[in-house]
């Protein structure tokens, strides 16, 4: 399956002083040409998640951008979400492609080879591998894999792998000439005060169409 975009916007309300903000940040990056993004807010009851994936949706749909759901993916199919992003304690890529169509894309969080090999094995369509560099929140992610890992990955795995952690501008090249597909993340982008210039600069680096 064509992807269709090299750089993963991924969000987190938490660096907002509330989730309209985060709306409007979101939709900057937007305008700035990014094209997918993924709702990624694990803490929110259903109902609250729902009903902020209805609006991610109507407000990617608005700018013909992909939106996936972060782990749930009845969620994603409730709002019409091109797809979901399963962690390694979501359901596995094999069950949820069993009751999706082909068009439905499954994107994997990895952190090693194995868990790479499995997801793409399982139907994934691309996955996430990281972190590969140290990340502000470096608990959660464990230690950073490094770039020489993602080289390894890159070469193992036929579909795309978007290098994920610490992702910033002037380390992004890095993550693509070690064979990632795009980049995926957070504060690169939505961290920043600038997020048109941000969005774009990354854009640029990826090759990708302004
Ligand atoms: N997943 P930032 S690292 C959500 O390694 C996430 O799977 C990771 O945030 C993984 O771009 C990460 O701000 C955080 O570093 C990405």
């Amino acid at each position: 399956m064509l992807i269709g975009f090299k750089l993963y916007l991924i969000t987190d309300r938490k660096l907002f002083a509330d989730s309209g903000e985060m709306f409007t940040a979101v939709e900057e990056a937007l305008k700035a040409g990014v094209k997918a993004v993924q709702l990624r807010e694990k803490d929110l009851p259903t109902r609250e998640l729902l009903d902020m994936a209805y609006g991610m949706r109507e407000l990617t749909a608005r700018y013909n951008a992909r939106l996936f759901i972060n782990d749930r993916a009845d969620i994603a199919l409730c709002v019409g979400a091109d797809g979901v992003h399963l962690g390694q304690s979501s359901m596995t890529a094999y069950a949820v492609r069993k009751v999706v169509g082909d068009k439905f894309m499954i994107g994997v969080s990895t952190h090693k080879l194995e868990e790479a090999l499995t997801a793409e094995k399982e139907g994934a369509d691309f996955i996430t591998f990281g972190p590969i560099y140290p990340t502000p929140s470096k608990l959660k992610y464990g230690k950073p894999v490094g770039v020489e890992s993602l080289k390894k990955i890159a070469e193992r795995v036929v579909i795309p792998v978007f290098g994920i952690g610490g992702i910033k501008p002037d380390n992004a090249k890095e993550v693509v000439n070690a064979g990632a597909y795009g980049v995926a993340l957070i504060s690169g982008i939505l961290g920043e005060v600038d997020i048109t210039s941000a969005a774009k600069g990354y854009l640029k680096t990826l090759g990708e169409r302004l």
